[in-house]
């Protein structure tokens, strides 16, 4: 593990083990974590709390928090530059919600709009869990003081009310927590559904189809490229609102090569989807194999993946419960 230095900024950031990753995740938020923690003090976590205001399956919630942080580390994070753990292995995470949620006010948390989207998704299985979702949220980024928060798009409102509730608890007890900024990239903040490109490429969409998983085969990745929805237009040009189908392909490619839009643009003129939805899904399938193939290495050696975590909550834990005491001291509980 490397020397926490005090100069050193503090990232933290974290998925739902609800699914296997997405393509989206890795250009909004994983890819960022993995340049970021050379520069940051750096903690990812698996936010299984925040999983079960869906409901989950128990056995396949467990598989798959273990999934999501093989893959964390198969997409380049390291557990010994980053602090790796499962959310639910450090309590006070659930214990600084309570604080904060008894601070958060009811029609502020009313207009997130992904309660709206969600509770509209599962409307069978409305619970308060799912309503305070974002306070969880919160609590997960003071607790660690964290600077910076790389995430996508879909993600900005959260973090706008994880700002009010640090400002607010600092200016009602005193100064403790860090106001945190987001951190979306400018390219590929949200990659769009490769079936209906007007909305967010999810890991919970039901038409397969719409998505690339960062385990899928060659095949099934170079399938969906090639089906994917473009329009009735016929060159490369890039124009997110009139063609968004083409301009997220051109994205996709944009992250797997590190050519610019302009290149891309320049590269295929004159030519048509056939040829380049062949080139995007090409450079897809050389982009995914690698972190798939480390996937599968690294999630065949369950216990070694498990001590990664053992460690990575140890150490989170230690900074979580520092943090917890002063809050717990500031609101006006009596120390044990
Ligand atoms: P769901 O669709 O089931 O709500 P999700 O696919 O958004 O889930 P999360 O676990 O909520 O997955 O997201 C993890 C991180 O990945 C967040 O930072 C989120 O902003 C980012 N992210 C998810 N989908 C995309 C996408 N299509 N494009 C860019 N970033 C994304
Ligand atoms: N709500 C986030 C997941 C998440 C998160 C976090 C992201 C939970 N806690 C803390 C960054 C920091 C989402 O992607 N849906």
């Amino acid at each position: 593990m490397e020397i926490n230095t005090p100069q050193k900024k503090t990232i933290l950031s974290g998925m739902q083990p609800t699914n296997d990753l997405t393509f989206g995740q890795y250009a909004g938020a994983l890819r960022n974590w993995v340049e970021l923690q050379h520069e940051y003090d750096s903690l990812f976590c698996v936010v299984d709390l925040h999983a079960i205001t869906v409901r989950q399956e128990p056995a396949k919630l467990r598989k798959r928090s273990l999934d999501v942080a093989a893959m964390y580390m198969a997409a380049g994070i390291d557990p010994n530059i980053s602090t790796l753990f499962i959310q639910s292995h450090v309590p006070e995470h659930a214990q600084l919600a309570w604080v904060l949620n008894c601070m958060a006010g009811f029609g502020e948390v009313s207009r997130m709009t992904q309660f709206k989207d969600k509770s509209a998704q599962h409307a069978d299985n409305v619970n308060v869990g799912l309503f305070t979702y974002p306070v969880l949220m919160a609590a997960d980024i003071l607790l660690y003081n964290a600077d910076l928060v790389p995430v996508g798009e879909d993600q900005r409102q959260h973090l706008e009310l994880t700002r009010n509730l640090a400002e607010r608890f600092n200016f009602h007890y005193s100064p403790t927590f860090t106001v945190p900024e987001p951190f979306i990239p400018k390219v590929g903040a949200k990659i769009m559904s490769l079936q209906e490109p007007e909305k967010k490429m999810s890991k919970s969409d039901a038409n397969d189809k719409a998505t690339v998983f960062l385990i899928d085969s060659d095949d099934v990745i170079m399938s969906k490229i090639k089906r994917a929805v473009t329009d009735s237009g016929t060159d490369i040009v890039y124009d997110a609102e009139k063609r968004p189908g083409v301009a997220n392909l051109m994205t996709i490619h944009h992250i797997t090569t590190g050519k610019s839009i302009a290149e891309i643009q320049s590269d295929f003129d004159g030519l048509g989807y056939a040829e380049f939805k062949e080139a995007v899904g090409e450079a897809l399938v050389a982009f995914i194999r690698p972190v798939r193939e480390r996937y599968t290495a690294l999630r065949s050696n369950e216990e070694s993946l498990k001590a990664t975590l053992k460690s990575g909550a140890e150490h989170a834990r230690d900074r979580a419960r520092k943090v917890l005491r002063k809050v717990y001291k500031k609101t006006g509980f009596v120390e044990l």
